[in-house]
């Protein structure tokens, strides 16, 4: 990778955890409706899969979406009009926080219901496979949803019709207030692709060159027609499941023992230490990212409602 392109990480990932912690105070002020599930500590894993793909890899995730948005090259104003309603929004205002989409950039959302869009993954990778298009699908799903029958079946079929997808699950501890050993037979979510025969790895999910490296190798693989594979990253939210939770389910010295391990601090260390970068062209990185954040909050905030006309478009009604 060239000096600019291990920056432009960089300003992603401070990117989506400013973006997240503003995203909270415009919440808490009560300008954004419905459910927010901040990705805030989770930012090397998706930036780390997703600087690996090619433009024509599909990429598709649950709810806790806006930092994979950005990574898939949604403006932050888009993403943040979105999260207040606005026409402007990456949704058209319509989706929020859970329903974000945009397939000209082959983002492929944001899904509410846990599970639910690893079958379309699947789907989306055998279409690609009949039409023989080269192109790799990144699904990317919680700990959580491997308990859950879509999960199975989306891996079975994967691996009996040799689909080309990568399964990530992003292994972050809890599904809501349950510890992963509380609600799943294996503590290491990897070891269920063994009952598919999937390959599979797991990955420090803090440290985003780990992820990268880990899905150059995977894609390329899948690429290749090896089928699907899985990678585990060991991960952690340093926010509530969404914004309300109580947390009575952690111990705050829990929470604080993973923030040693911020992954934008990880990071930050690896660029200075190889020499790729010192620490003040880190701070104008950072100094731009607020610029644009505070542009995106404007944008945002002085943007239009959808018109009531718009009720009525982009509506499935059939025959
Ligand atoms: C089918 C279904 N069941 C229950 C829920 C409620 N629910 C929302 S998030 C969640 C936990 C999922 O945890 P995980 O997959 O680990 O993802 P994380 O929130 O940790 O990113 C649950 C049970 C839901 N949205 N859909
Ligand atoms: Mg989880």
């Amino acid at each position: 990778m060239e000096k600019e392109a291990y920056l432009d990480l960089y300003y992603q990932m401070v990117l989506i955890r400013r973006v997240e912690e503003v995203a909270s105070q415009l919440y808490q002020q009560g300008k954004i409706g419905g459910f927010l599930h901040l990705y805030i500590g989770q930012e090397a894993v998706s930036t780390g899969l997703i600087s690996a793909r090619k433009p024509q890899d599909r990429v598709i995730t649950a709810y806790r979406d806006h930092g994979v948005a950005i990574n898939c090259g949604i403006p932050a104003k888009e993403v943040l009009a979105e999260l207040l309603g606005k026409a402007t929004g990456v949704s058209k205002g319509k989706g929020g926080s859970m329903h974000m989409a945009d397939v000209s950039k082959n983002f492929w959302g944001g899904h509410a219901v846990v599970g639910a869009h690893l079958p379309i993954a699947s789907g989306l990778a055998l279409g690609d496979l009949y039409q023989g298009n080269d192109t790799v699908t990144i699904c990317m799903f919680g700990d959580g949803a491997s308990n859950i029958g879509y999960f199975h079946e989306a891996l079975n079929l994967s691996k009996v019709w040799n689909l080309p997808v990568l399964w990530v699950c992003e292994n972050n501890q809890y599904g809501m207030g349950t510890a992963v050993e509380r609600a799943s037979a294996v503590s290491e979510i990897r070891q269920k692709a063994l009952g598919y025969d999937i390959p599979n790895s797991r990955v420090d999910g803090m440290d985003l060159i780990a992820v990268r490296e880990a899905a150059l190798d995977t894609i390329q693989k899948i690429r290749q027609g090896e089928g699907p594979y899985l990678v585990e990253a060991v991960t952690y939210r340093y926010r509530g499941h969404s914004m309300g939770d109580p947390e009575r389910y952690r111990k705050a010295e829990e929470v604080k023992k993973w923030e040693e391990n911020d992954p934008i601090g990880i990071y930050m260390r690896f660029l200075i230490a190889h020499k790729i970068a010192v620490e003040s062209e880190l701070d104008e990185i950072e100094a731009r990212v607020e610029t644009e954040v505070e542009e995106a909050v404007q944008f945002a905030e002085s943007s239009p409602e959808p018109a009531p006309q718009a009720l009525f478009e982009h509506v499935y009604v059939e025959g």
